[in-house]
């Protein structure tokens, strides 16, 4: 019988020592919630692990403990010197250090060894399965991809992943779209990993009930479904502290955020008569009120969202890498991703974004919007017949 892919992921771990655990880009409380869920988890189970993303993890997420988490993949492959000695037979060898350099030196039987004799075959890589997590195509993790492609290719993959447009890039995949999250899906997943004694410590309850909290935005997105309650439930009888992260998510505010919402407020543009409202943050808004891309987090769903009679809301953000772009369904059966595809982004029907790349400072706001308009204008029209 054909082993499920929770089965296959189990057999996987069991059958591997060095493990690569790795997250998106821009990590949200899922990302950072399922990493370090994953990390303490195969720790516990005796393996070695290096837990990777791209960026940092935010401040608010830093009850997680996310110390472990770095930036890049360093040291993964081992650099092999080959020398052919199917002609010239090799008698002695040895190695030394000198200015900075490390000579081998080989001293042949007869004959002469010579460069051609030489080659550089890839070495071993040190990992021998990587794990990606809520993260739909290998793009989106950013670097560590970008300058492991080599590592990524030739090492087997488990994806476990909620988004719609998951592209199936792994060698298994657990991609489960009813489940609210990735750290909902890993639930199920570490039960299977260890049969006798129950995984879910306190700490790694807190760090999976933090990616279901956030990725329902406390149970309040319609994404929310019975097993997502029951799997919460679960999670607080391991002890998750659920006060916890209420209170360092949901209501912790510098003042560098309040005046940043007070930006934003300040700038939404009324698009009613496209059925949407938009606002932005520009970088010097950051600088003038002194916050930083963190405190633009949750400005979104606890403030713009909020908004009664559009369709959706669009929040703007020119960061260093160019403009992202946020979008929250507002009105019943409104789908969000189809418009994040017009910029080439993707997500769900409920939330969505995209990210324009470029080295402009300025928002082409003007285009963007008028996309959105032309969009909606044909939406509407199909709608209306
Ligand atoms: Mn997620």
């Amino acid at each position: 019988m054909e082993l499920s892919p929770k089965q296959q992921i189990v057999e996987a771990i069991r059958g591997s020592e060095n493990i690569l655990a790795i997250t998106h880009r821009g990590p949200d409380g899922d990302a950072v919630g399922s990493l370090v869920a994953v990390s303490k988890v195969l720790e516990k189970i005796g393996k070695k692990v290096t837990t990777v993303c791209a960026d940092n993890i935010p401040a608010v997420f830093s009850f997680l403990d996310g110390n472990q988490v770095v930036k890049n993949i360093s040291g993964n492959r081992d650099f092999v010197i080959s020398l052919d000695v199917s002609n010239v037979k090799a008698d002695k060898f040895l190695y030394k250090t000198e200015d900075g350099r490390i000579n081998f030196i080989v001293t042949p039987k007869s004959g002469e060894f010579t460069p051609e004799m030489v080659s550089f075959p890839g070495g071993k890589f040190k990992f021998d399965l990587i794990i990606v997590l809520d993260c739909p195509d290998l793009e989106r993790l950013g670097k560590p991809y970008e300058e492991n492609v080599d590592l990524f290719y030739e090492t087997p993959i488990i994806n476990i992943d909620h988004h719609a447009s998951n592209d199936h890039f792994g060698k298994i995949n657990l991609v489960d779209l009813t489940a609210t999250s990735t750290c909902e899906i890993l639930v199920s997943l570490f039960e299977s990993l260890s049969k006798d004694t129950s995984l879910l410590t306190d700490d790694i309850a807190t760090a999976l009930l933090t990616g279901i909290i956030t990725d329902t935005n406390s149970f309040q997105n319609q994404n929310t479904t019975p097993k997502s309650l029951t799997v919460a439930a679960q999670l607080v009888a391991a002890n998750a502290d659920q006060q916890e992260i209420i209170r360092k998510i949901y209501k912790t505010r510098s003042l560098s955020t309040l005046r940043l919402w007070g930006r934003v407020l300040t700038n939404i543009h009324d698009e009613s008569n496209y059925r949407f409202l938009w606002s932005q943050i520009k970088k010097s808004d950051f600088s003038s009120v002194g916050a930083s891309a963190d405190d633009s987090d949750g400005v979104i769903d606890e403030l713009l969202k909020t908004a009664y009679g559009v369709d959706f809301v669009l929040l703007l953000i020119e960061k260093d890498d160019g403009i992202h772009g946020s979008l929250r369904a507002v009105g019943k059966g409104v789908d969000v991703s189809g418009i994040a595809n017009l910029f080439a982004g993707g997500g769900h029907p409920m939330a969505a974004g995209f990210v324009i790349e470029d080295g402009k400072s300025d928002i082409p706001t003007d285009q963007i919007i008028s996309k959105i308009r032309e969009y909606q204008k044909a939406r509407n029209r199909t709608s209306n017949n």
